[in-house]
């Protein structure tokens, strides 16, 4: 298998992270292709815990090579404290390959990005902070800066001068913050450019010789379906393209070379941010799912807004991307409970939709159509067979299954690396 995308199944936070290292150790390249460090992966290898957010997941893997793919956009800053800090905990990283072609978030940004979100007050996306919408924004105006720009201080120079020519407008008249000046982003951009210059490289060309030589490459999405710009709960999005087609752009590998799209899909559904989750649960039982799956940001610390299974998001990913399996992740957490309702179908002002609702009003409107399983009480932490399982969930993961219309081919049963069921 060697070209895989792994892609969020519904509004993030899946488990990611875990499903990447657990393929591991039969990839030779992992990708990040898209977003930033609004991204959080958190993995947990024996007694460790790596909180991982430029970085693919990957990296944690012995002789995997890690790609930042030219779709990304990178704080230097931020990946030069992560690369210290797993380096500090005996992690390899010199491997790492970065696109030139990749962006780069400069200072103005996360300010533009934190006063426009207490600009927009109730209408607010409730964004990570980390400056991702301004500096895609810049990509699409074409007033970008870019990796390779660190290597040509003139050319750095204008293009900084350029932008500022526009942000200094915003920042003063818009938003009544202080100018930014040349010289302090070029100070902040250039303070790392020649730590990261062994790894900048053409990653288009490597990507696919890599493919060419039969290598397994594995291209590993931030964020998720729902909260990608063009197939997500626009406005209440990401800035980049979270799904499967996204790896392709945002690495230069072309969709004929992609033989298998993983689709990671929690157990039940969690959302941080503002936006329509036609099932959250703002209640005891909400609060229950918080606190047993631990469900505070890996970035921001947020709580997630948690809600049951939604099956409409399930196949409107499969549909999306494509998708070819599904890792269902952190069925432990819903141990314990009496009944599992799953989301199959909303009501929308009385009319019945069975799929993801085109138009956002309505989607902003749905109320949630549940099927009742039964649920469970004995622990499922130790099982590593699907028939190890208690009869109701090895029901619950099989009409999951049913219902999304793909195989589910790996299912969480806790956070550590061994705690996983591979189906065959
Ligand atoms: P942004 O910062 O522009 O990408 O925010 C836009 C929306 O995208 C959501 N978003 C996320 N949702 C879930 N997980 C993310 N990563 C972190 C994590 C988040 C955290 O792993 O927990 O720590 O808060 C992530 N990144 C962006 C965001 O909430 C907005 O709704
Ligand atoms: P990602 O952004 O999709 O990589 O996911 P995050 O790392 O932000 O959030 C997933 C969280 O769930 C992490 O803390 C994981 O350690 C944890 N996790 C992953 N799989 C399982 C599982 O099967 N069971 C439990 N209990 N936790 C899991
Ligand atoms: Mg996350």
């Amino acid at each position: 298998m060697p070209a895989i995308v792994l892609v969020g199944a519904q509004w993030g936070d899946e488990g990611k992270g875990k499903a990447t290292d657990l393929l591991g150790s039969d990839i030779d390249y992992v990708v990040k292709f898209n977003g930033g460090n609004n991204a959080g992966h958190t993995v947990v290898i024996g007694d460790q815990k790596y909180a991982l957010h430029l970085l693919p997941s990957g990296i944690l893997s012995p002789g995997c090579t890690p790609v930042i793919g030219n779709g990304v956009v990178i704080d230097l800053a931020v990946l030069i404290e992560e690369l210290d800090g797993l380096e500090a905990r005996g992690i390899d990283t010199s491997l790492l390959r970065i696109s030139a072609s990749a962006h780069l978030i400069p200072p103005y940004n996360r300010v533009l990005d934190k006063v426009t979100e207490r600009f927009l007050g109730k209408r607010r996306i409730g964004t990570t902070g980390r400056g991702i919408g301004p500096t895609y924004a810049d990509k699409m105006s074409r007033v970008g800066i870019r990796v390779q720009d660190l290597y040509d201080e003139s050319i750095l120079r204008q293009k900084v001068e350029a932008a500022l020519d526009v942000k200094n407008q915003l920042l003063l008249k818009i938003y009544n913050r202080r100018a930014v000046e040349v010289d302090e982003v070029m100070e902040e951009l250039l303070r790392h450019a020649e730590r990261i210059r062994p790894m900048v490289a053409d990653t288009v060309l490597e990507l696919g010789e890599a493919l060419d030589a039969g290598k397994t490459v594995l291209f590993e999405a931030g964020q998720a379906t729902l909260l990608d710009v063009d197939h997500g709960t626009y406005p209440f999005v990401t800035s980049s393209n979270a799904t499967a087609g996204g790896a392709c752009t945002g690495s230069g590998v072309p969709p004929t070379r992609i033989d298998r799209v993983i689709g990671v899909f929690k157990a039940y559904s969690t959302r941080v941010g503002e936006g329509p989750f036609p099932t959250e649960l703002e209640d005891e039982q909400g609060e229950h799912l918080r606190q047993v799956g631990a469900e505070y940001g890996t970035t921001t610390g947020r709580p997630r807004r948690c809600g049951w299974a939604d099956v409409v998001v399930g196949r409107y990913a499969r549909r999306v991307n494509g998708l070819t399996d599904v890792v269902l992740t952190k069925l432990d957490v819903l141990t314990g409970l009496e009944t599992l309702p799953v989301c199959v179908g909303y009501d929308v002002q009385g009319e019945r939709f069975d799929e993801m609702p085109a138009n956002q009003s309505d989607f902003h409107h749905a109320r949630p159509i549940y099927e009742e399983l039964p649920g469970w009480t004995e622990d499922i932490t130790g099982a590593r067979e699907f028939s190890d399982l208690p009869p109701a969930a090895q029901r619950y993961v099989e009409r999951l299954e049913e219902l999304i219309g793909a195989r589910i081919s790996v299912i969480g049963i806790g956070p550590g690396r061994d705690e996983v069921i591979v189906r065959h």
